[in-house]
């Protein structure tokens, strides 16, 4: 017709739909320095807070004198716990149904604590203002390790009644916060009582933190006049912060709009609450005027949400042959002074639960028990969705020592026990129901493109030459399959504060055939704005340049959970098929209208609907979307748009085989690693070169926590690591080339088969870094040392099993 009729190749390549390594389109912005953070927003008039924080860990407040900081110029307000107390805002709810103090109330529970806010014309005077807040501090024992603390006389929170339960149950102690239990343990120890093999393992999972580069901050402005409260900030969930702060205000949810502009990395740590938000909000409100509050890096890594804490013991049961028969794992977690973890609320201890990890093990059991400590809150899931980087941290780790219990190969053990194909959809012992997967095609494909075997035989040729005393240096294999479990969730098993975890998509077609659309999520650098334009672009037709994606504007976004646990390709990425879906079923319709043949008789083709058996007969996609605004059509409404709030019937399970080779220098602990491979299974893959991007920062996020990034304490509580000269971020320098692959079992339930990707790679990542590190020493009798591997601590294994003369 009135078309040049392209092949249909060159029609497909156009849209750069789904599968297309499509260029991301945000890069034009941040490569330039015209990204739009937080820190950027400059307003009329806009004033700056920062808080006093507490140098002890533990201390009771005996006074605080604002009167020398509001005497300084610049100073505008200085607020306490008691000018937020009538408002009932001195205190907040957490993410976990625990309560936390916004500003310090009568004592302080761990270094860094929110003390005072001083309000001033700058961010200098400010800095100044706080060192002119005299605060007399009485301390108190510090409690820096939980299982001490379950012993404890010294009671942490004196908020709570000691003997009324918490939001998860009965507390066992004053500064016990909840048990969780899954799985039957009765029936698992009489499994383990009676197995041929039985490896135990105690380790510890060191708190570390996010560190996003660009830490937490906000704007706030209270319009006055109109009623209105903007917030900006860096959240990655705004409409859940939107709804938060109308229950917590008591302004009512319309009036206020919640922006998340630019994100400079969020890996967990922008999910939750902080009274940083609490305080911009008040002191717009008290002052009239727009307020700013941005963290340093020090408040950053000291006081906002950790990840891990977590002391695990566990015992694994095995036939002769190396066949699992039971599992029973037991969590001491540390949560800090308050319970802020960031979990549907159903899960206190995340989807810990899916510790069974790869494989068919037919009998397990799972207890945590959480507890208070004099340090910061949060238990956030840095780049896991969940607890699921301790889970399959424990399980690869219980798996490794399994295999020196009988003395295996690692690899082996692991194919005999992998969950198989024919087993999905699969039940786990812990309650999961796997969706798809394919383990031992992609373990396979793994061991041999890195020649597995003639890696085994290196490593024992080189422990050979270790002991002839002609190398210093061994060499460790590690290995690591994961099952991640990622897209919370069904609404009917995940909420966070009762909100049911569903996302969204709204999309309007344009009259010349280019489109917006919006999601409940928000991209903090995955690039949303490239790939949810692909999918659609092969939903409808319409190509991925022509469609704009927006996203952060509770204005203007429909209602969604936001972005974490890697959901949004899961569950907004369904959402956005969904809502593609019902704008081709109208299309369809204006299509058979405007070709003068029954709906049934046209079918879509790429960018058009086609007459069947007539393929010269069609409309584009561009065609119907004008004659949907501009031409009378009986029986259907003008205009071409639709939304979706999509409820995933189950999360999505990707997986993956990684396999590292790592040299280490005995003699100071130096590590080298000489290759690192990664294949990941995430189902139907929406673009290659932002997944292979998504895997490389994971990778480099899971290096960093394995060879020695944490968030250390000494015994009075004070963090060692607050800043980047302690806290170990990585660079270019200890990086090594990530070789990548990947296999394809799509998800049977996505609308497009997709699964997440954005955390897998550093679930997998953490035990292949630490099976090497440990793999390297097995021959020389290690069974298991705690991460973080840095050169110090390496050196000490390699000392105490007398490999220093
Ligand atoms: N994809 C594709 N395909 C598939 C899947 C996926 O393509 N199959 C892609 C998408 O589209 C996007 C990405 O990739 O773009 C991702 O996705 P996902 O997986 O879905 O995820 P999301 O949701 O989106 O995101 C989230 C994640 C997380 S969670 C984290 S940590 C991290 C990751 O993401 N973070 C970050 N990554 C990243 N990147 C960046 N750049 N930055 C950041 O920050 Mo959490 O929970 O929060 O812890």
């Amino acid at each position: 017709m009135n078309d040049m009729t392209p092949e249909r190749d060159a029609r497909v390549a156009n849209l750069k739909g789904m599968g297309c390594s499509r260029k991301r389109v945000e890069d034009a912005r941040f490569t330039q320095g015209k990204g739009n953070y937080v820190d950027d927003i400059s307003l009329p008039g806009m004033l700056t807070g920062d808080f006093v924080r507490s140098p002890y860990a533990h201390a009771r407040i005996k006074s605080i004198n604002t009167e020398a900081a509001m005497a300084l110029e610049g100073v505008v307000a200085v607020l306490t716990a008691q000018d937020l107390a009538p408002l009932s805002l001195h205190w907040m709810p957490t993410l976990a149904g625990d309560k936390q103090m916004v500003l310090a109330d009568g004592k302080v529970l761990f270094q860094g604590q929110e003390v005072a806010f001083v309000v001033a014309k700058d961010r200098y005077i400010a800095a100044d203002a706080i060192e002119l807040v005299e605060v007399e501090y009485e301390e108190l024992p510090v409690i820096v390790d939980p299982i001490k603390s379950l012993q404890s006389d010294v009671v942490l929170r004196e908020d709570l009644d000691p003997k009324a339960p918490g939001a998860h149950g009965p507390r066992k102690h004053h500064n016990h916060i909840f048990t969780w239990e899954v799985g039957d343990e009765a029936g698992t120890n009489a499994v383990i009582d009676d197995a041929d093999v039985v490896a135990e393992a105690s380790m510890y999972y060191h708190r570390t933190h996010p560190c996003p580069l660009e830490p937490c901050g906000c704007v706030a402005s209270m319009d006055k006049v109109n009623g209105k409260l903007t917030l900006w900030g860096t959240f990655q969930a705004p409409h859940v912060v939107r709804t938060v702060a109308s229950l917590l205000s008591g302004i009512e949810e319309h009036n206020i709009r919640v922006v998340s502009p630019d994100i400079g990395g969020g890996f967990g740590n922008k999910v939750g609450v902080y009274p940083g938000y609490v305080c911009s909000i008040v002191a717009s409100i008290v002052t009239g005027v727009p307020v700013k509050w941005v963290e340093d890096r020090m408040d950053n890594l000291m006081t906002t949400a950790f990840a891990r804490d977590y002391w695990m013991t566990g015992k694994i049961s095995a036939t002769k042959e190396g066949k699992i028969t039971g599992l029973h794992c037991h969590v001491t977690a540390d949560h800090g002074a308050f319970d802020a973890c960031a979990d549907p609320t159903k899960f206190p201890a995340g989807f810990m639960n899916i510790c069974t990890g790869s494989y068919d093990i037919p009998i397990a059991y799972l207890g945590v028990d959480g507890v208070y400590t004099n340090k910061a809150p949060g238990g956030v899931s840095y780049r896991c969705s969940f607890r699921v980087t301790e889970a399959v941290y424990f399980i690869e780790r219980m798996i490794e020592v399994l295999a020196i219990e009988m003395d295996m190969d690692p690899a082996e053990l692991r194919r005999i026990n992998f969950i198989k194909k024919e087993q999905f959809p699969y039940q786990s012992a812990l309650g999961w129901e796997y969706d798809s997967g394919d383990y031992h095609t992609a373990w396979d494909k793994a061991l041999k493109a890195v020649d597995y075997d003639g890696l085994r035989k290196e490593q024992a040729e080189r422990v050979e030459a270790f002991k002839r005393g002609e190398t210093r240096t061994l060499m460790g294999i590690g290995l690591s399959f994961f099952t991640e479990i990622v897209g919370a969730g069904p609404v009917k098993n995940c909420d966070i504060l009762g909100m049911g975890m569903f996302d969204s998509c709204e999309i309007r077609i344009h009259p010349t055939g280019s489109a917006i659309a919006r999601l409940g999520t928000i991209s903090q650098g995955q690039g949303h704005a490239t790939t949810f334009a692909q999918i659609l672009a092969s939903e409808i037709g319409i190509p991925a340049d022509s469609i704009t994606i927006e996203e952060g504007d509770t204005d203007t976004a429909p209602y969604g959970l936001g972005t974490y646990g890697s959901r949004s390709t899961p569950v907004a990425g369904a959402a956005t098929a969904m809502a593609g879906r019902k704008i081709r079923a109208k299309a369809q319709m204006i299509a058979a209208y405007l070709l003068e043949v029954h709906d049934d008789d046209v079918e879509f083709d790429v960018d058009r609907f086609v007459v069947k058996g007539a393929p010269e007969r069609f409309k584009t996609m561009g065609e119907i979307a004008y004659a949907a605004y501009n031409q009378a059509i009986p029986g259907i409404e003008p205009g071409l748009e639709a939304v979706s709030y999509y409820d995933p019937p189950n999360m999505t399970y990707p997986f993956g085989a990684y396999v590292c080779v790592m040299d280490i220098d005995v003699d100071t602990g130096v590590t080298d690693i000489r290759r690192f491979y990664a294949l990941d299974d995430c189902g139907t893959r929406i673009n290659p070169m932002v997944i292979e991007g998504q895997i490389h920062g994971g990778l480099t996020e899971a290096l960093a926590v394995a060879l020695g990034q944490e968030i250390a304490y000494d015994e009075m509580g004070n963090v060692k690591t607050g800043t980047l000269m302690d806290f170990f971020l990585p660079t270019a320098w200890e990086v090594p080339n990530y070789e990548t692959d990947h296999t394809v079992t799509p998800s049977p339930h996505h609308p497009i088969g997709a699964k997440g990707v954005g955390e897998s790679p550093h679930v997998g990542g953490v035990p292949c870094f630490s099976n090497a590190v440990q793999d390297a020493f097995r021959p020389f009798g290690n069974r298991h040392t705690n991460m973080p591997h840095d050169h110090w601590r390496i050196w000490q294994t390699a000392n105490a099993l007398g490999l220093h003369h």
